[in-house]
């Protein structure tokens, strides 16, 4: 299976993330994404190819145009106003308040954030930029013949709305990546997201619509981040209605459940006969993760990778979570040789 992979991933390096009332050293750092390539190669994957730039178009497909401008010009009017630490807001938009973009820095931060552990830094748009063009590149090869491939996107997306950035997420490759096949020719593109937090922004973008399907495992939002998306009773809405399944799961979740609910999303896909098939891509559902309650071993991500092949359908694999740092890649790269077990 080929990887796509951009060094531009290490221009997103953050000093801080808000946790516990704390500014703490992040979870969502470069080594990440290191440690999955150095497992690529080790293993023998498959080449490694740099992305293609197909520009802000397919961005601009998925994300509002001011929310865009503001994660390209952030940083800059950020410093420029003499403020010392890394961007990040005091003051959201929520009930009852005015959904107006002020003309402060500070402002703007809090209308176009989601939540606010995620500090803006210098560098963070061109690694989201170009996280958003290995997710187009793989896209592409997809349409152009592969049956599989592996977009290794840092920084991940999953959490990234069409107007707001939180959870470690700025732009939402697998989004742009399924709005991209769309707009080349497909007509239906499946998204079943395995990492262990919620897509919320993923779910929100497509919420309305029946050309995408999307597909959520994950930790019970009552218990856990994104806290307010979710719900088993998220079905779509409109012509989107019963194009959105949700399965929220327990602390302490073994393989043996969580893969119960990984076939009920699998026949949910098979039934909506889509001719491709993202998964976002999160290990962090394993049993050391530092941040999540599931309990999965290295072992099961071979099995959910034959399962998922199993379905016999041109596949991208989207890189998202995971932060038990020395066994993400064991844990990615396990979901890719257990899938081409399968797929030969
Ligand atoms: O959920 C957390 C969090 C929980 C536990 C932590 N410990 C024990 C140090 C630290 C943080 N923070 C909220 C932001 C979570 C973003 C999750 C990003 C992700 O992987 N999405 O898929
Ligand atoms: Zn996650």
């Amino acid at each position: 299976m080929e990887t796509i992979f951009s060094e531009q991933h290490r221009l997103r390096d953050a000093n801080t993330e808000f946790f516990g009332g704390e500014l703490i050293a992040p979870h969502e750092k470069p080594s990440r994404a290191e440690y999955v390539l150095d497992r690529v190669k080790n293993r023998r994957l498959g080449k490694i190819s740099a992305p293609q730039d197909f520009g802000l178009a397919p961005i601009h497909a998925i994300h509002d145009a001011g929310f865009v401008r503001f994660l390209q010009t952030i940083w800059e009017e950020w410093t420029a106003e003499g403020f010392k630490g890394e961007a990040m807001p005091t003051a959201l938009p929520v009930r009852r308040m005015a959904q107006t973009c002020p003309n402060f820095v500070e402002g703007k931060l809090g209308f176009y954030a989601n939540s606010v552990e995620t500090s803006l830094t210098q560098g963070t748009w061109q690694a989201a930029y170009a996280s958003a063009q290995v997710a187009l590149t793989g896209a592409s090869r997809l349409q152009t013949g592969s049956s599989a491939v592996f977009s290794l996107c840092r920084p991940p997306g999953h959490h990234a709305f069409s107007d707001s950035y939180g959870g470690f997420c700025f732009l939402n490759n697998a989004a742009i990546a399924a709005q991209s096949m769309l707009d080349n020719g497909a007509k239906r593109v499946a998204i079943l997201d395995v990492d262990f937090h919620h897509g919320n922004g993923t779910q929100d973008i497509f919420y309305d619509r029946n050309d995408v399907l999307f597909v959520s495992l994950h930790g019970d939002p009552m218990e856990t981040f994104p806290y307010f998306l979710g719900h088993a009773d998220e079905t779509g809405i409109g012509v989107g209605e019963d194009y959105n399944l949700n399965i929220p799961m327990p602390a302490g979740t073994p393989f043996e459940i969580w893969r119960e609910a990984l076939q009920i999303g699998l026949e949910k896909v098979r039934n909506f006969g889509a001719e491709a098939l993202i998964i976002s891509l999160g290990v962090d559902t394993f049993e050391n993760d530092p941040i999540s309650f599931f309990k999965l071993m290295s072992d099961d991500f071979l099995t959910m990778g034959e399962d998922i092949a199993k379905m016999g359908m041109p596949t991208q694999f989207v890189m998202e979570g995971g932060y038990d740092v020395e066994e993400i890649g064991v844990n990615a790269v396990n979901v890719l040789e257990g899938f081409e077990q399968i797929t030969g």
